[in-house]
């Protein structure tokens, strides 16, 4: 494939943004090489600017379930957008997205919509300690909330260890009251909760995490987590930016049948469109201003685009027969790349939640960071660059998950089982 468009855009984008990139995740650190500069997307397909087509399973990270540009959406922000851009003040479509969130996750009665997932979780964060008037947050290695200062901290050496900042500029006193504990660890949250317990406002987590590769919590471990927090009058957080309408139209809470206390989204409940929501318990909820006294706030919160195009993405994934649709090419292509890497003798195991799965080169079961951490990673960057040359766009990294959306079909699942079939190959 040519590349050379993509390259000279690229070295121009360096000369103007940091790593020329808005995001540290699309610029290929992990896999090396020049990222593709992308010129369009159209259902499952992208096409760079050297006019290289491949098949798309990052869908922007896990916004697009329903494809690119699908037209619901189009047209659905086209409509919108005739009528003015924003407006800063309540529009009945927020109530129609609200409806949504809150009619599709059971223990969601109020939401409040903002900007991104990382505003969702930031203020999540803040109303349960705004709640109950405590400081520790207790979260878990392997788990990204987005980039709020107080959860962008590693792991101590220990299982319960107050957690040492991840990122230049996040202060030691941001970072002292973050519990940083081993996830899928029943033992370990237990005893946070014995030494901890009433200084802990909540407990955040991912309960399929994607940002360590796909690996689900345990039913055992959330139960755990649940009983802990209720106990302990703590807060129960589950981060479903991006397991929210990705995993199950109920999220990934349906799944399990837990009941968290506050539930944060992003991605698809905005359709590709910038925006977070936060809901949960109405007793919490009316504690954020201007019903309590929690500040929160946003000039685009609710903005009439991506209400837009959340309200079209939600309602076709409520109507349509998606999910099943979803689970079984989610299936077959997990099924087919198990079978291509035994043929091969390519050490590897499979994390899969309906649509959103990751081939890990590591023949243990991956349940945590710690595991987690120990995949090939080179391994991954040269299958990587295979998949991407016969025309399959991954995740660029070993510890990201790949998503299927609507719009992909049998032929192309097809195809990337036979692309990743010769890219394996070229492993051994
Ligand atoms: P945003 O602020 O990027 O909208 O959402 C942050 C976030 C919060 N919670 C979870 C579980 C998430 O996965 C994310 C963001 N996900 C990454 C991909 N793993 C976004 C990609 C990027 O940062 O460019």
């Amino acid at each position: 494939m040519n590349h050379s468009i993509s390259k000279s855009v690229f070295a121009r984008a360096q000369q103007l943004m940091p790593g020329g990139v808005n995001s540290p995740a699309r610029a290929f650190g992990a896999v090396g090489g020049t990222p593709v500069v992308i010129e369009r997307g159209q259902g499952a397909h992208l096409y760079d600017v050297d006019g290289n087509c491949y098949i798309d399973y990052v869908g922007s990270w896990g916004p697009l379930i329903l494809g690119h540009a699908d037209s619901r959406v189009t047209e659905s922000i086209r409509q919108a957008i005739a009528k003015g851009t924003s407006f800063g003040a309540p529009t009945a479509a927020e109530n129609r997205l609200a409806e949504l969130i809150v009619g599709a996750v059971k223990s969601v009665e109020k939401v409040r919509l903002v900007n991104s997932g990382t505003e969702a979780t930031m203020s999540a964060i803040r109303l349960a300690r705004g709640f109950t008037d405590r400081d520790v947050i207790v979260k878990f290695g392997g788990n990204y909330h987005g980039h709020v200062d107080s959860l962008l901290v590693a792991a101590g050496s220990s299982a319960a260890t107050l957690g040492v900042p991840d990122s230049p500029g996040v202060t030691r006193g941001t970072s002292q009251d973050t519990l940083v504990l081993k996830f899928n660890d029943v033992a370990g949250i237990e005893q946070a909760f014995s030494e901890h317990g009433e200084q802990i406002a909540a407990v955040i987590l991912e309960p399929v995490v994607g940002n360590m590769g796909c690996v689900p919590a345990t039913n055992e471990f959330l139960q755990v987590v649940r009983q802990q927090t209720e106990r302990h009058g703590a807060v129960m957080i589950l981060d479903e930016v991006m397991t929210g309408f990705r995993v199950a139209y109920g999220g990934a809470q349906s799944l399990f049948g837990i009941q968290p206390d506050l539930t944060t989204f992003g991605k698809i409940v905005g359709g590709g469109m910038p925006i977070g929501a936060y809901g949960g318990r109405q007793e919490i909820m009316d504690q954020v201003l201007p019903a309590g006294k929690v500040f929160q706030a946003g000039t685009l919160s609710g903005n009439p685009i991506a209400t837009a195009a959340g309200i079209a993405t939600l309602e076709a994934l409520q109507q349509g027969d998606s999910y099943p649709k979803l689970e079984r090419l989610a299936s077959k292509l997990a099924e087919g790349l198990h079978q291509a890497a035994t043929k091969l003798d390519v050490p590897h195991t499979i994390g899969r939640v309906g649509s959103m799965l990751t081939l890990f080169f590591n023949s243990q079961k991956v349940t945590d960071w710690e595991v987690a951490s120990q995949c090939d990673t080179e391994r991954f960057a040269k299958y990587f660059w295979g998949m991407l040359e016969h025309g399959v766009y991954l995740p660029c990294s070993q510890f990201e998950a790949s998503f299927i959306s609507t719009a992909h079909t049998d032929e192309h699942i097809e195809q990337t089982i036979q692309a990743a079939q010769q890219s394996l190959a070229m492993l051994t």
